[in-house]
């Protein structure tokens, strides 16, 4: 474990073997010939881009998804050969630059085309993106893929290397509107005159519980690669346990006991009944710790004790059943002893989706990596 110069005791502990055992599994369950597309947009769902990157490509996966070209390049300074496809929008200005560093590039305009052929001279890898009916980027008709494919093919400097599409709801238990856009999608795929090299339309609950013939040549592998279900139909179904990999510890930096009527924390929202140990935690919501988790328990001792009162922004107060030392390991995400508060507990708390949980934890809290 590497832990260089951080005094605060606050820090998510990336488990990279966990993101590995994740990726492994995939790539038993998928067809030999289907390459693994490791997503890590978001800095990795917040969980670090470039070890989680590092160590889906150490499992197998043979190429990187982003969001964005501020995160193409920050990947790419550090893995300066590998595959990256930017999901999302990119300017025109970028395509220059995307030549220049190799990274793959998604389009869904002939305008687009056009224009960044005048300013990028260089061979530039581009996936036409599809939309099938989740309504967010993409070609809507066989008409507007036609003349976009045209144009790309009468530039000689572009590489059209892909075509792909997303789905709106493959982790739901009603697969119509699905199959829907699956079918929508090989129509598509009908209307271009030759196919490019990858075709891909396949996210983590389609690649683990939909038919197999929708991985085509990649899927896209992201949240189960943290090890985490894309929702509870999805985790009734799958077909391999998954690892997850992100955990959330600190440790007590203050212990007193207060008195009945006695109350903690901003708005005195919480009062004390009984003589009540508080502990204090240095993690707020400017963590990520958001207002809304007052009153999810956190483990100390293997044991679960409530946050109590408003989170501060910088610290928030457990209510602790005896006087524990300051230094005290305090687990608010993973497992100690016999215990475990898990990110999909932590999503039902605040009414969210797992996703949304590690994401929105802050870079103020350093990732700590672990393996073997
Ligand atoms: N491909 C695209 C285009 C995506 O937007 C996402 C996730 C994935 C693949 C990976 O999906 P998975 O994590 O379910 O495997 N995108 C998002 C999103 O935009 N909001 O939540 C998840």
């Amino acid at each position: 474990m590497r832990n260089n110069k951080h005094f605060r005791p606050t820090k998510a502990i990336i488990d990279l073997d966990a993101i590995k055992y994740n990726v492994l599994q995939l790539k038993k369950h998928i067809h030999p010939n289907v390459k693994i597309i490791a997503v890590v947009k978001a800095n990795a769902y917040g969980h670090g881009d470039v070890e989680v990157a590092k160590a889906a490509l150490e499992a197998g996966a043979s190429m990187l998804a982003v969001a964005t070209p501020e995160e193409a390049l920050h990947v790419r300074k550090h893995l300066p050969t590998v595959d990256i496809l930017v999901l999302g929008y990119s300017p025109v200005s970028f395509a220059e630059y995307a030549a220049n560093e190799n990274i793959t590039l998604t389009v869904y305009s002939s305008d687009w085309v056009e224009e960044a052929k005048k300013s990028c001279n260089k061979p530039l890898k581009l996936h036409i993106k599809v939309d099938t009916g989740m309504h967010r980027i993409g070609v809507t008709s066989e008409k507007e893929l036609r003349s976009l494919y045209e144009k790309i093919q009468s530039a000689e400097q572009f590489i059209l290397d892909g075509i792909f599409t997303h789905f709106a709801t493959a982790d739901e238990e009603d697969d119509s509107y699905f199959q829907k856009q699956a079918n929508r999608f090989e129509q598509f795929l009908k209307a271009l005159p030759e196919k490019p090299r990858l075709v891909h339309v396949a996210n983590t609950a389609t690649a683990l519980i939909k038919d197999a013939r929708l991985q085509y040549d990649a899927v896209r592998f992201g949240i189960s690669m943290y090890g985490l279900a894309p929702s509870e139909f999805v985790k009734s179904k799958l077909p391999y346990p998954l690892k997850p990999a992100f955990s959330l510890e600190t440790e007590l930096v203050a212990v007193k006991q207060i008195g009945p009527g006695e109350s903690v924390g901003y708005g005195a929202t919480f009062t004390a009944e009984q003589p009540t140990y508080i502990g204090t935690l240095p993690i707020g919501y400017a963590d990520g710790l958001i207002r809304k988790y007052s009153g999810q328990d956190v483990l100390i001792d293997g044991k679960r004790v409530p946050i109590v009162g408003r989170i501060c922004m910088d610290q928030c107060m457990i209510a602790l059943p005896a006087a524990y030392n300051i230094g005290e390991k305090v687990v608010l995400i993973g497992k100690q002893k016999n215990e475990e508060i898990t990110i999909d507990e932590w999503a039902a708390k605040v009414d969210t989706i797992n996703y949304e949980v590690p994401c929105i934890i802050t870079s103020r809290v350093p990732r700590i990596y672990y393996k073997n």
